[in-house]
């Protein structure tokens, strides 16, 4: 078996340079033979717009971002665990709670998987949620206002990875953890690892209203490493699925150590018998500190709650609720189709894709059918939840997405390549290329009960040649597949912004409409808004001052200050008196060592300023924002402490 796996890296890294080295001399040697009209079907002429809005995890950006497909075009990157400048989110007065933690402020993170809301299984287009794979976070956007609304933090969690997944109404958020770790977190020796940690799989339940999130409860598992999640949907509704590595609890993953076992496990967890037995009074309350931070649109400001406690539950306490599915060497991802009937567990050690059948692990369950059990949790044998096997010949399967035919569309790392196969039949269909080493790849609704079937975006590991070269970091590359058709297409290449692992897609229209295009400066509840020109002031309060302003084109009220002393603490609460959509003003005072501040129209935001030396310094707006762009600033003057 150690020898198999070997063979398997060898293959790796061969496949790799294979793959690397193929267009060295040729200028587009290796696009796949586009035909003629590739072209015309990504064109999106000036003036028009795209079909499809695409979301992309910004991985080590810890951000979100925003394209057009089938353009290619990146419209946004909406902040989300990173402070960014260009808005001032994370360093404004407003937004800066968004970042808290129980660590204190973090200011970055490192997201993986963004997921949009469902109603009945289908896309609904209300929020997507995002995680945080490195101080365990997960956030809500709206996509109304393509706004970070709200953060919260996942304790007893590590490498909040498997995440974040909804289950089809919405009902719960759900974050797996990466790494097993010491609950509650103690000192205590790493090597007693085996049989002493634990993986928490929380379950957060989203308020259908607000969509705002609360932890419902934490399933302590094993401590194995629980690497992705899927929700069943239709028949399977009610589960979720989680892959699982290092079942050996090995302290030290050196392939030695973790890759032993043949087979791993996807973990079956039936939540609704958990709810269940929460809502009866089921369940431990355990200390626990994490942050809760909540955004509020009337007074466009965060807040951050610390919470003390979380429910946990013991699989065993719980009859029923929790099964293993042995899944060949390692699987990574793990996917359920439009029915609900098939759960696709992808080994990326393995060749083979092994297909899990929903109905035979029923009939499996109900038959008490086990093949031993792990900890107190009984496990399936293989054969009996096979639903079948996908031999494509292709090398490290890691995730699949789905069309509206029954077809399937899975991505290989290693032999680099997406195979089209059939749902049920399991005939390979069709197989094309990426350039190169595919990670995830995206179908609009792919992952819902119903996928808009037009398009594929593979997101790659490795650019090299594709594009101009910008020095030795490169941006990584996605590519867009046609698959209307019998066979895929490739029809562009565009690059993306961090890492993007997964996006999410949904058809242009369902959220075009409800975009929200101004805030009404008569709704703004901001404690410190200047609505009407006489509440434009300048008050101190101890060392304190605070300057209330407003901006209209091209003027800040007031916007000669003066009474400002060395070691004062100056608050600005500036607010935008226009209007119209797309005229937001910025504003920067020189030498503050926070960001500018991007205020959009009807918008209140405020940053701080510690003069630290005497003289008349300038303030200035950001955004042109009219022709007397230039005329908009303003005079400081500090003097003497
Ligand atoms: S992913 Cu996070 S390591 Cu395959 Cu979902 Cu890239
Ligand atoms: Cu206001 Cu530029």
């Amino acid at each position: 078996m150690k020898k198999y796996t070997y063979h398997l890296f060898a293959l790796l890294g061969s496949a790799l340079m294979l793959t690397g080295c193929g267009n060295q001399n040729g200028k587009s040697s290796s696009n796949g033979a586009l035909s003629s009209s590739a072209a015309e079907k990504v064109y999106v002429a000036p003036g028009e717009q795209d079909e499809y809005y695409a979301f992309m995890s910004g991985g080590y950006s810890g951000n979100l971002t925003v394209y057009g497909l089938p353009s290619g075009r990146m419209f946004k990157e909406i902040p989300v665990f990173s402070q960014f400048p260009t808005s001032g989110y994370g360093y404004s007065e407003e937004t800066k709670p968004m970042l808290e933690t129980s660590f204190g402020f973090v200011p970055w993170d490192d997201s993986h998987h963004p997921d949009i809301s469902q109603t009945n299984g289908e896309l609904d287009g209300r929020w997507i949620f995002l995680n945080g794979n490195n101080t365990p976070r997960i956030a809500r956007i709206s996509l109304t206002t393509f706004e970070t609304e709200e953060i919260i933090e996942i304790p007893n969690s590590a490498g909040n990875h498997s995440s974040s997944f909804i289950t089809e109404n919405t009902e719960y958020v759900v974050a797996g953890t990466r790494f097993s770790v010491p609950v509650p977190q103690r000192d205590m020796p790493i090597d007693e690892y085996k049989g002493n940690f634990k993986g928490a799989l929380s379950f957060l339940s989203v308020d259908p209203e607000h969509g705002h999130m609360d932890i419902k409860f934490q399933l302590m598992m094993p401590g194995f490493n629980y690497d992705l999640a899927h929700p069943g949907r239709n028949q399977s509704h009610g589960w979720f699925f989680f892959t699982t590595y290092n079942t050996e609890e090995a302290n030290s993953l050196l392939e030695v150590n973790s890759s032993q076992n043949d087979k791993d496990f996807i973990a079956a967890i039936n939540w609704k018998k958990i709810e269940e037995y929460v809502n009866n009074g089921g369940g431990t309350k355990m200390p626990a500190n994490y942050a809760h931070n909540i955004y509020d649109e009337e007074t466009h400001t965060a807040t951050t709650t610390m919470k003390k406690e979380v429910l946990t539950v013991d699989p065993s306490d719980v009859p029923g609720a929790v099964y293993f599915l042995p899944t060949p060497k390692s699987p990574h991802g793990v996917d359920v189709d439009p029915t609900g009937e098939y759960i696709i567990g992808n080994g990326k050690l393995s060749a083979d894709l092994s297909v899990h059948s929903f109905s035979k692990m029923i009939a499996a369950i109900e038959a008490e059918k086990f093949d031993g059990e792990a900890y107190g949790i009984p496990i399936l044998k293989f054969e009996d939840v096979l639903g079948g096997t996908v031999k494509s010949g292709g090398l490290g399967p890691l995730h699949t997405e789905f069309d509206n035919n029954g077809n399937a569309y899975t991505t290989y790392f290693i032999s680099s390549e997406v195979v089209k196969w059939k749902v049920g039949t399991w005939e390979v269909l069709d197989r094309k290329p990426t350039y190169y080493s595919v990670g995830h790849l995206m179908i609009p609704g792919g992952n819902s009960r119903k996928p808009y079937g037009k398009y594929a975006v593979v997101m790659n590991k490795i650019t090299k040649d594709r594009y101009l070269p910008t020095g030795p970091e490169l941006e990584h590359s996605a590519q867009i597949y046609d698959i209307s058709g019998d066979k895929m297409e490739l029809l562009y290449d565009f690059p993306t912004h961090g890492e993007p692992h997964y996006a999410a897609g949904i058809p242009a229209d369902m959220l075009a409409s409800n975009s929200k295009k101004i805030y009404r400066l008569d709704e703004n509840k901001h404690p410190d808004a200047v609505i009407t020109p006489d509440q434009a002031r300048v008050e101190r309060k101890g060392n304190e001052v605070h300057i209330y302003m407003s901006m209209i084109r091209s003027h800040f009220t007031p916007d000669n200050i003066e009474g400002v002393k060395v070691g004062d603490k100056v608050y600005f609460h500036i607010t935008n008196h226009e209007q119209d959509f797309d005229v937001p003003h910025g504003f920067a005072m020189m030498g503050q060592n926070t960001s500018e501040l991007l205020i959009m129209p009807g918008q209140t935001k405020s940053s701080v300023w510690e003069p630290k030396k005497v003289g008349v310094w300038p303030f200035y707006c950001t955004d042109f924002c009219s022709a007397l762009h230039q005329e908009m600033q303003g005079y400081i003057r500090v003097s003497p402490a």
